[in-house]
C-alpha cells in the first residue's frame, strides 16, 4: 500500500480506495498522479482549500448500460456499455471508445482519468471522458459490428453531443466502427454534427487523424532525445509492441526518421525481423485482411514468429515504444530492456508500463516519455477535427501534421519545465501530471464548486 508524505493526499487516496474497491487499474492511475502532486500541494494551499484534487478523482458522471444485439445466427447477445464523463473544466468531455473483452468500470475510469490530463497538455479546449464495451470485435462479421454499434449508440446518443461529449476510437474501434456509430447518431438526432472524431474524410473527418497517435509519439520521442541527449531517432533499433492503429503509424514515422524497427506483436505472439519490419506487409495483414501478425513470418523470408508476447522485450533495442495495452511492460520486461542498453522508452499505449517498470527505467537513466504526454497526438488531432467541423472547413494533411508536430514539441517542453519548476528535473512523469493538473485546477478554481 502506497504512503504519501502529505496527510492531505493520503486522505484523498484512502477515500478513492474505499470508494472504488478492487478497481486496480483506476487506483494505479490515481496513485501515480497523486504522488506527482506532492510538491504542488506543498506550494498551492489555495488549490487544496478549493477541494480541487478531492473533486478531480471522482468522475462528474458515470454511465453504464445494457447493449443487446442479434448475432448472425439469430441469437440474442448482451454486452455492457460504459461512458465516463470525468472532467469538463476546460471543454466538452473528450476521449475514445474501447471495444475489448477486458473492458470494465476500472479500465474505463483509469482511461477517463488519464484522458483529462492528456487533453489539458494539448492546450486544446477538451475535457476528459472515455467509454466502451466488453464487446469483442474479433471474428465478428461487418453486419454484427454494425448491429452492435447501432445498439450501443441508441443509448449513448442521449449523453453526448458536439458541445457536450465527443467520443472517438481506441482499441477495437477504428474507422469502420466510428462510421456505424456516426450513422446511427445522425439518424437518431437528425443532425450532421462533429459528435465523433476519427470520421471518414468525406464525412467531416480530419486528414492525418489515422496517423496522429503514432506520428505524434515519434515527434515527442525525437524532441526528448534531442533536448535531453543531443541525439535522434536516426539509425536507432526500435521495438514497437502491438500492431494496431497506434503501432502501425509509429513504425511508419520511425522508419521515415531513419530508424530500424525489428519487432511487433499482437495478443498471440511477436514477429522479429532483423532486416527491419516491412510495413506494407503488416498493413495488408492488419488493416486489409484483419489477420494475425503470425502471417508476417509466413510472407517475409528471414523473419521469425514466436508464440506469446513477453519475449519481445528481450530483443536488444535502443528505443522501445509500447503501443498495445496497459501493463504490458512489467518489472521483468523493464529490467531486460535496461540490461540490453535501451536508451529511451515512450508510451504509445495508455499506462503500458507498471509503476515498478517506470521506477527501473528512471533509476537507470533511461529517457521515459509517459503516455499522457507521448500519445497525446491522437486526441490533439481529434481536437483539430472538432475545430475544422466547427468552421465547416478542412485543413490539408501538411497543415494538420505541422500543427500536430508543434503540439507534441510543446507538450514535451511543458512537461520538462513543470518537472524542473517543482524540483523533479528530468522526471517527465511528474512533469506531465503537474502541467496537465495545473491547467485543469485553475479552471476549476475559477468556476467555483461546479461539480
Ligand atoms: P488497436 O485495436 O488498433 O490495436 C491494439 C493492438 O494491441 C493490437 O495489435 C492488439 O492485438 C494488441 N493488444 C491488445 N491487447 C493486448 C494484450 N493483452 N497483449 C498483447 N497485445 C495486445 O488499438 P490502438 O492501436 O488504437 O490502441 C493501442 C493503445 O494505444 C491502447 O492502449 C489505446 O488506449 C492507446 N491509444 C490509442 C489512441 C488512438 O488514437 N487510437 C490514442 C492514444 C492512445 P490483438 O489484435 O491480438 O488484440
Ligand atoms: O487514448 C486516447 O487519447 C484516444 N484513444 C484518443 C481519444 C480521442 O478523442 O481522439
Amino acid at each position: 500500500m502506497v504512503s504519501f508524505k502529505s496527510a492531505y493526499l493520503q486522505g484523498v487516496y484512502d477515500k478513492v480506495v474505499a470508494r472504488n474497491p478492487g478497481e486496480s487499474e483506476f487506483l494505479q492511475a490515481v496513485e501515480e498522479v497523486l504522488l506527482s502532486l506532492e510538491p504542488v500541494v506543498a506550494q498551492r494551499p489555495d488549490l487544496v482549500k478549493a477541494g480541487i484534487i478531492d473533486r478531480m478523482v471522482e468522475p462528474e458522471r458515470f454511465i453504464q448500460f445494457r447493449v443487446s444485439w442479434v448475432d448472425d445466427a439469430g441469437n440474442v447477445q448482451v454486452n455492457r456499455g460504459f461512458r465516463v464523463q470525468f472532467n469538463s473544466a476546460i471543454g466538452p468531455y473528450k476521449g475514445g471508445l474501447r471495444f475489448h473483452p477486458s473492458v470494465c468500470a476500472s479500465v474505463i475510469k483509469f482511461l477517463g482519468f488519464e484522458q483529462c490530463f492528456k487533453n489539458a497538455l494539448t492546450t486544446l479546449p477538451m475535457g476528459g471522458g472515455k467509454g466502451g464495451s466488453d464487446f469483442d470485435p474479433k471474428g465478428k462479421s461487418d453486419n454484427e459490428i454494425m448491429r452492435f454499434c447501432q445498439s450501443f449508440m441508441t443509448e449513448l446518443y442521449r449523453h453526448i453531443g458536439p458541445d457536450t461529449d465527443v467520443p472517438a476510437g481506441d482499441m477495437g474501434v477504428g474507422a469502420r466502427e466510428i462510421g456505424f456509430l456516426f450513422g446511427q447518431y445522425k439518424r437518431l438526432r437528425n443532425e450532421f454534427t462533429g459528435v465523433l472524431t476519427g470520421k471518414a474524410i468525406g464525412s467531416g473527418g480530419s486528414l492525418a487523424r489515422t496517423q496522429a497517435t503514432g506520428y505524434g509519439l515519434l515527434y515527442f520521442t525525437q524532441e526528448m532525445l534531442s533536448k535531453l541527449k543531443g541525439d535522434s531517432v536516426q539509425g536507432k533499433t526500435v521495438i514497437v509492441s502491438g500492431s494496431g492503429n497506434v503501432a502501425i503509424y509509429a513504425v511508419e514515422k520511425a522508419q521515415e526518421l531513419g530508424a530500424k524497427v525489428v519487432a511487433m506483436y499482437d495478443s498471440n505472439g511477436y514477429v522479429y525481423d532483423p532486416n527491419g519490419i516491412q510495413l506494407d506487409v503488416v498493413k495488408q495483414i492488419k488493416e486489409v485482411e484483419r489477420g494475425r501478425i503470425s502471417e508476417y513470418a509466413k510472407r517475409v523470408p528471414g523473419s521469425e514468429y514466436h508464440e506469446g508476447c513477453k519475449g519481445i522485450w528481450k530483443i536488444k533495442c535502443d528505443i522501445a515504444l509500447p503501443c498495445a495495452t496497459q501493463n504490458e511492460i512489467d518489472a521483468e520486461a523493464a529490467q531486460a530492456l535496461v540490461d540490453n542498453g535501451v536508451m529511451a522508452v515512450a508510451e504509445g499505449a495508455n499506462m503500458p508500463s507498471t509503476p515498478e517498470a517506470i521506477e527501473i527505467f528512471q533509476k537507470n537513466g533511461v529517457l521515459f516519455g509517459p503516455a499522457k504526454a507521448a500519445n497525446a497526438g491522437g486526441v490533439a488531432v481529434s481536437g483539430l477535427e472538432m475545430s475544422q467541423n466547427s468552421m465547416r472547413y478542412s485543413w490539408t494533411f501538411e497543415e494538420v501534421d505541422s500543427k500536430l508536430h508543434d503540439i507534441m514539441v510543446n507538450i514535451f517542453h511543458s512537461a520538462e519545465q513543470a518537472a524542473d519548476q517543482f524540483g523533479m528535473k528530468g522526471n517527465l512523469v511528474a512533469g506531465a501530471n503537474i502541467a496537465g493538473f495545473l491547467k485543469i485546477a485553475e479552471a476549476m478554481k475559477w468556476q467555483g464548486v461546479a461539480y
